[in-house]
């Protein structure tokens, strides 16, 4: 069995994030983890947030708290909210944690005696009116490359090229919008990335074509434009320090690394601090995920494209450039952007959901399921009220949850509260059995490829297939003539309950511990692990036996009503951008 390390995209710590954050990292990456240790492998699910860097130090101003009161109380926030969205993460960090601090010295040490560091006295963008340099995504202006006039001084969120904040057309302060701005002459270390250019070709030629072509496309469009050394360090109160024992002066002018230099150490970072929070009597081996560990551990990152570039092209030359044994990403699973009816989300502007807003309106399956049911995988997709109450309606409320507590009443109403004998199996039995076993292996091969959209639409062509089974049978006709007829269909129907619990929970896990809380069962039975079905157990249908004691769970999925979806398009100002 592979051991899978998985880690998502750091969310920022600055704010909330938002359903478009949410769907292209953390909820995927959720889904994946919890599929595979359902089939049985050891899995690693590695988050934290991201808390260096200016816009974190702005908003504990705005906040009114030292930045780090501020990061701690905001660490706790977004953690109580990926707790409500049911993110089973093995260890979700701090990127300020004294591990991370360490661990990204440590790195910078050996990229300083490698010969990759060097120092450089640069020019700065001072703003006058903001009495402060401003970091490179505090500047923004028009995209030399594409003309997107909001390009950030970092980064042009329009084309993902990466930008200096000197290549910007009509620069101005993001903060005041104030184009006073001058340069002044500072000290910073560079990442000498024009040197490793070739390793990274390199590795990139040796993995990359693994990768989903959103990923591989934008790191070779990265490459062919060269790798520019780098500016890693920043006049910053709150990051990593540079080291005094190799940097002395720099340490003492107060720089500290930039965010993007640390922020993916501290998915390494974040592992320790998983050992490190090890209960009393257990060990926790970190080193076996990261440092040579050997080819049973396949690491697979989740983000949204805009991270692409950093992780596949400035984070691996950063580890080459250690000459450690670190390791590296083997799979990168990349997403486009979630829209709000075809405009951005947006955090800084207030549009869109956010995800604490979401889980006050629902409960998180109903987020989770329409989420990757529409993932934005080979291209962006669009979220409205009235598709996303469509989705809910017809899959969760009707194929799914009205199917449960149908098939649960209807038996307990004419057989009582357990799973009725009736007849052996017969020719529709064996026709569905052979319809649910093809389907959950296509559930599993797109799941195993990590297509979220097709592996949802086989979870729902599963559900369906009892749907299809059950009006065929018609049971509340069957028990009129012949009542054991009824008691086969109702028990096989029961079995596909089951079987919904245990391959819906990757996507739905609250429901499905619900489906699977309905059969009473000893702890060891079936009935009461979310272990994976197998072929032979998809055909059979038998893993709930006749006699198993049941309840009949509450309505798994209301509906949303006309009413909430004209108050909530109200609310949430569902218009065409
Ligand atoms: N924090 C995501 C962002 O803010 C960024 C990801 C870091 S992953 C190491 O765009
Ligand atoms: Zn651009």
């Amino acid at each position: 069995m592979a051991r899978h390390l998985i880690t998502s995209a750091l969310p920022y710590i600055n704010g909330i994030k938002h359903l478009g954050n949410m769907v292209g990292s953390m909820l995927p990456a959720d889904v994946y983890s919890r599929y595979l240790r359902q089939r049985g492998h050891e899995v690693l699910f590695i988050c934290a947030t991201d808390e260096h860097g200016t816009p974190a130090e702005l908003a504990a101003q705005e906040a009114g708290l030292p930045v780090a009161e501020f990061c701690t109380r905001a660490h706790e926030a977004q953690k109580a909210v990926y707790d409500g969205f049911g993110l089973s993460f093995d260890f979700f960090g701090r990127s300020s944690s004294p591990q991370n601090r360490e661990i990204t010295q440590e790195i910078a040490r050996e990229l300083q005696r490698n010969g990759f560091i060097e120092e450089r006295a640069i020019r700065q963008v001072y703003s006058n009116a903001d009495g402060r340099f401003l970091p490179d995504r505090y500047i923004v202006g028009t995209c030399p490359h594409c003309g997107y006039d909001k390009a950030r001084g970092d980064q042009c969120e329009n084309c993902t090229r990466v930008l200096d904040p000197t290549d910007l057309l009509e620069p101005r302060s993001a903060i005041s919008g104030s184009a006073d701005l001058e340069v002044r002459e500072t000290k910073h270390l560079f990442l000498l990335q024009s040197k490793l250019t070739e390793e990274v070709e390199e590795w990139i030629s040796a993995h990359g074509d693994d990768w989903p072509v959103l990923a591989s496309s934008i790191a070779r469009k990265w490459l062919t434009e060269g790798l520019q050394d780098r500016s890693i360090t920043r006049d910053l109160e709150w990051g990593v320090p540079v080291p005094a024992d190799v940097w002395p002066e720099l340490a003492a002018a107060g720089k500290v690394f930039y965010v993007w230099f640390d922020a993916p150490i501290e998915y390494i970072g974040a592992t320790k601090e998983w050992a490190d929070a090890a209960p009393a009597g257990q060990l926790r081996d970190w080193k076996s995920w990261w440092y040579e560990a050997d080819a049973t551990v396949r690491y697979t990152e989740f983000m949204a494209k805009d991270n692409v570039p950093f992780h596949t092209v400035m984070f691996p030359a950063t580890i080459l450039g250690s000459r450690r044994p670190w390791k590296k990403v083997d799979y990168v699973k990349a997403f486009n952007w979630l829209t709000y009816y075809g405009g951005k989300f947006s955090t800084s502007q207030k549009r869109g959901i956010f995800t604490d807003v979401a889980l006050e309106l629902l409960p998180a399956d109903y987020w989770r399921y329409f989420l990757m049911a529409h993932a934005p995988e080979s291209d962006d997709s669009s979220f409205t009220w009235d598709l996303f109450a469509g989705v809910v309606n017809k899959d969760l409320a009707d194929t799914l949850g009205n199917f449960v507590n149908r098939v649960l009443s209807f038996s307990r109403k004419r057989f009582g509260d357990h799973v009725p004998g009736g007849h052996a199996p017969g020719e529709a039995e064996q026709r569905l059995g052979a319809q649910i076993a093809d389907l959950l292996a296509e559930y599993e091969a797109q799941l195993d490829a990590l297509n979220f959209r097709k592996a949802a639409q086989s979870l729902r062509a599963l559900w369906s297939a009892g749907n299809a089974y059950l009006d065929e049978k018609a049971p509340w006709l069957q028990v009129k003539t012949d009542p054991e007829a009824a008691a086969l269909t109702l028990r096989t129907a029961m079995n596909l309950i089951h079987l919904y619990a245990v391959v819906s929970e990757p996507f739905i896990p609250t429901a499905a511990a619900a489906m699977r809380g309905a059969f009473a069962s000893a702890d060891d039975a079936p009935a009461a692990s979310r272990r994976w079905v197998s072929a032979a157990e998809a055909r059979a249908l038998d893993l709930v036996p006749a006699g198993t004691a049941f309840t009949v769970p509450p309505v798994l999925f209301a509906k949303i009503t006309d009413e909430d979806l004209a108050a909530w398009t109200v609310r949430f100002g569902g218009e065409s951008a």
